[in-house]
């Protein structure tokens, strides 16, 4: 990689910016930090990738003393460039933490997306079926061209994760260098002068993301115009594109591909994969596995850079063992995530052992501090099951009201819902009749029975990798957990899992219609059809699968080819 010199990052030691150090440094650059105000006056490009809440970006910033110098710089026509919340920090203020003053380079107010209420339509707001965080891959609405999208990245699309938005007119006239909408259009990147930033995680936008940097750290002036053939190749392309060329834009939905890590019995860590959760090879193996061995799939690290290149939208980890002793020395996906950080640029989750524990040396750790850990290893999302569980069933003790002492809220409240995904590893409980039960029964749509004949069921929420079952159904969890403060939920399916014949979409619509916060289906992809169906079937915002990938049955490529010729609500991001 050729050298391309030296940018600065201001980090205040919350949250993921390891991501944008690794891209920043797979691109050739060389990364240096702030560490005191001087290094920001210093900086010849300054990047701010703010991480957190707007409260706690600001707080940070003020208690090391960085606002002076940063104000100074982004007045100094220095390159600049925020992302995310170091957008919206540019504001005065944000619905996030009200009564927090922002840095005020830009005079409006960062707002809430709240879809609830709003009539459909009614303030140039149409928030049907979208759901908050806005997550995942979508495109922008280039207003201009500019250097920083040199080489065709108008067409492409960008992964974005936020509640909070900057309105369109509060970036003031031309301030919005590009667009884009969820129920109402915000800013998607703004450019005053030297001063840019992206509402989208470049650093997770893989190959355009990249490429977007390194247009940033290239160009002589990224805020400047670009070359006259360029600017116009640029006009040609976003002209195309309001035409109607591509697949029409929007929120794509998201291909992901997980792994389910564990050691093997010789200790080895192995990526494995269950028959509705059984990891361990039967009696006679049809694939050659020795009887009884956990299935070895392959190598935790490789698979998922094997998986970014084949265009999956998002890789997560599940440390599938964790409920025994240990999480954090058992399996270590610290190393694991750290190693994956530096080759695949899209978001990565981890879940697996994320719990309140105290190791065999008397030390205790907070799920807190397990999450911190996981970020900082290079984790965007961490994943909760069993605890979220316990939560949840607190939650419905109390009153329908949580302490603040749970792993949901405590994770939230630092990191942001968007970083709190809620692993749910239900079971289906087959009754006779409704009044068997208190909880909410449904009659399969596809006409299946119990093995009784049964012709109701419920879907049981169930604790350590779906050993015990609990009193509690998958509606119950899912509005508790939302309520606690998670941000995503992923649906597996014990029944479903490693079966091949597709999602059950009796299970994952009833969690979908339950919540506001996007859903990943899980368990069961068999086909590149399966995604498409349960996307159709279910309104979820992104699919997941394992086993059909490991064993090269179904390409990411494939099921996105697949999904794509369904039009662009299905679409995805491009391999
Ligand atoms: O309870 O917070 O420590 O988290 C434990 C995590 O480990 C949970 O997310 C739980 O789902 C997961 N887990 C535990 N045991 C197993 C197992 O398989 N024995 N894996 C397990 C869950 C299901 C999915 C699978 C999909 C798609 N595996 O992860 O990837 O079903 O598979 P398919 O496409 O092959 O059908 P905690």
């Amino acid at each position: 990689v050729a050298p391309l010199g030296e940018v600065t990052l201001l980090d205040y030691g919350a949250g993921n910016v390891r991501s944008l150090e690794n891209a920043l440094t797979a691109l050739g650059a060389t990364v240096r930090w702030v560490q005191s105000p001087d290094d920001i006056s210093d900086a010849s490009r300054l990047i701010f990738p703010g991480v957190g809440s707007f409260g706690v970006a600001m707080a940070n910033l003020e208690a090391r003393g960085y606002v002076p110098a940063l104000r100074a710089y982004l007045a100094s026509g220095k390159p600049f460039l925020g992302i995310c919340i170091g957008l919206q920090s540019l504001f005065e203020g944000s619905d996030e933490s009200p009564g927090v003053a922002g840095l005020g380079v830009f005079p409006g107010r960062v707002r809430k997306f709240d879809f609830s209420g709003i009539p459909a339509g009614g303030d140039g707001v149409d928030g049907r079926g979208l759901s908050v965080p806005h997550m995942g891959w979508n495109t922008v609405d280039l207003d201009r061209p500019s250097p920083l999208f040199a080489g065709g990245l108008a067409a492409e699309r960008f992964y974005y994760v936020h509640s909070f938005y900057v309105p369109v007119e509060a970036a003031g006239p031309g301030g919005a260098l590009a667009t884009t909408t969820h129920g109402t259009p915000f800013v998607a990147v703004l450019q005053r002068g030297s001063v840019m930033a992206t509402q989208f995680h470049p650093e997770k936008s893989g190959p355009a993301g990249l490429a977007l940097l390194r247009n940033f750290l290239t160009a002589p002036d990224p805020s400047g115009a670009p070359p006259a053939d360029e600017a116009q190749a640029q006009s040609s392309l976003v002209a195309a594109l309001r035409a109607g060329a591509g697949d029409g834009g929007g929120l794509a939905k998201r291909i992901v591909a997980c792994l389910d890590v564990r050691e093997n019995d010789a200790g080895d860590l192995v990526v494995t994969k269950g028959d509705q959760y059984d990891v361990r090879e039967a009696a006679d193996p049809a694939g050659g596995g020795a009887p009884g061995a956990v299935r070895n799939l392959g190598k935790p690290v490789d698979l998922a850079a094997r998986y970014y290149t084949a265009g999956a939208d998002e890789v997560t980890f599940l440390n599938i063992t964790s409920f025994r002793g240990a999480p954090l020395a058992d399996a270590p996906l610290l190393a694991v995530l750290a190693a994956t950080s530096t080759r695949v640029f899209v978001p990565l989750c981890i879940g697996g052992g994320i719990r309140d524990y105290t190791d065999a040396e008397g030390v205790s750790y907070s799920a807190l501090d397990v999450a911190a850990r996981y970020f900082r290893a290079g984790a965007d999302k961490i994943s909760l099951g069993s605890d979220a569980v316990y939560a949840a069933e607190a939650w419905y003790a109390a009153g329908r009201v949580g302490d603040g002492s749970s792993s949901i809220e405590t994770i939230s409240n630092v990191y942001g819902a968007q970083a709190v995904v809620i692993s749910i590893d239900p079971r289906r409980v087959w009754v006779a009749d409704p009044a068997d039960t208190p909880h909410a029964t449904l009659s399969p749509s596809n006409g299946a029975t119990g093995p009784a004949g049964e012709t109701h069921c419920w879907y049981q929420c169930t604790v350590k990798g779906g050993r015990e079952g609990r009193d509690l159904d998958v509606v119950q969890l899912a509005v508790a957990v939302t309520a606690l403060g998670a941000g995503e939920l992923l649906v597996n399916s014990m029944d479903a899992d490693g079966q091949k014949g597709g999602y059950d979409h009796d299970l994952i619509a009833s969690v979908r219609a339950a919540v506001g916060v996007p859903v990943i289906a899980s368990s069961g992809a068999g086909a590149a059809e399966h995604f498409g169906a349960v996307f159709d079937a279910t309104g979820v915002e992104a699919a997941l699968a394992a086993g059909i990938f490991h064993r090269g049955e179904v390409g990411i490529g494939e099921v996105k080819a697949t999904s794509q010729e369904k039009g662009p609500a299905s679409c995805s991001r491009a391999a």
